[in-house]
């Protein structure tokens, strides 16, 4: 479908996104409009996709569909504007890209251009990657049968050497709680009777505040960059610590968070290319 769908942000939108990803009172070009620098942290380019609806139905791609059963799986996020507007009205164009027979699971993905509605330039593209656990077997294809962006599907590969830099981030207990409020409703993040169908004992965190978390790390100590991907390896309950370490390689930064309290991965086959020239801000 070529219809899009309006969403519409400023200010307030993008420190509630900052302080839900973990920015501090003391951060103030996160958290202060009045700030010299005030910005959106890149990872902001997710929201606006998120806050906009699908066309296509869930119950029409795959077997038994639960949304207790759908876990995000990967993400893919590509920031085509510097600076990130931090008020803007925006239309996000959805499409969808695969659908994957895993037998027990299925594995839908699709792709959104953000543009900002009043020039037409695109603002942010993103490409999502949904695991529905019980959903395969309806005779589809075993393998992705659609061609992808080079940058969405890259297999970045932590390497052996010991990173170049590690970041601890706690999150908090209501840190869910917090994030929803940025768009994503989705009761498996708050409603423990709801996360219980779904196989957790209490409510889980949203794939993209951990992305959020261990991109602000990146961030921080990398600068700016123009687009990032991620594998959601393992879930991750609020109040739980993300471990993550970042290694440059070139003009990459690849990445991994893991889960400091089991030691079990949150995010894998990670990886960040810089902005050009840019220095971090903060
Ligand atoms: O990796 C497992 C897991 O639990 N990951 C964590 C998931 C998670 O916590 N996500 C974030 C929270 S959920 C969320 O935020 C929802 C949000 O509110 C809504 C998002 C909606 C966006 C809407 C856009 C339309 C799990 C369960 C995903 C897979 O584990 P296993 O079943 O053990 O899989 P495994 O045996 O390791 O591999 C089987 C095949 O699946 C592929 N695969 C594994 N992890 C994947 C994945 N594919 C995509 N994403 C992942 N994360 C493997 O490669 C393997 O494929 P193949 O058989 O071809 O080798």
């Amino acid at each position: 479908s070529s219809e899009g769908t309006s969403f519409n942000y400023d200010d307030r939108d993008v420190i509630l996104y900052n302080l839900s990803v973990g920015a501090k009172r003391t951060d103030l070009p996160l958290v202060y409009e009045n700030s010299d620098h005030f910005q959106a942290l890149p990872s902001y380019g997710v929201v606006p996709w998120f806050n906009t609806a699908n066309p296509w139905n869930m119950d029409d791609l795959v077997k038994d569909f639960s949304p207790m059963m759908l876990l995000h799986g990967e993400q893919y996020m590509e920031v085509r504007k510097f600076p990130i507007p931090t008020t803007a009205n925006t239309v996000t164009y959805p499409k969808l890209i695969d659908v994957v027979d895993k037998g027990n699971a299925a594995v839908v993905v699709a792709g959104y251009t953000t543009k900002d509605a009043k020039t037409g330039e695109d603002l942010f593209y993103n490409e999502s990657t949904v695991f529905i656990r019980g959903s395969g077997g309806f005779g589809g294809s075993p393998k992705p049968t659609a061609v992808r962006a080079k940058a969405a599907t890259a297999a970045y590969k932590a390497p052996q050497r010991q990173p170049d830099v590690v970041v601890e981030e706690k999150t908090s207990e209501d840190q869910a709680a917090l994030y929803r409020l940025n768009g994503d409703r989705n009761p498996l993040h708050i409603d423990p009777e709801f996360s219980k169908v779904g196989g957790f004992k209490t409510p889980i965190l949203h794939g993209l505040c951990s992305l959020g978390v261990a991109a602000k790390a990146v961030f921080s100590k990398f600068g700016p960059y123009k687009n990032l991907k991620v594998r959601f390896a393992g879930v991750v309950l609020p109040g739980q610590t993300l471990k993550t370490e970042m290694w440059k390689e070139g003009n990459t930064v690849l990445f991994q968070a893991t889960v400091v309290e089991t030691g079990k991965p949150a995010i894998t086959g990670a990886g960040a290319e810089l902005l050009e020239g840019a220095k971090a801000k903060l």
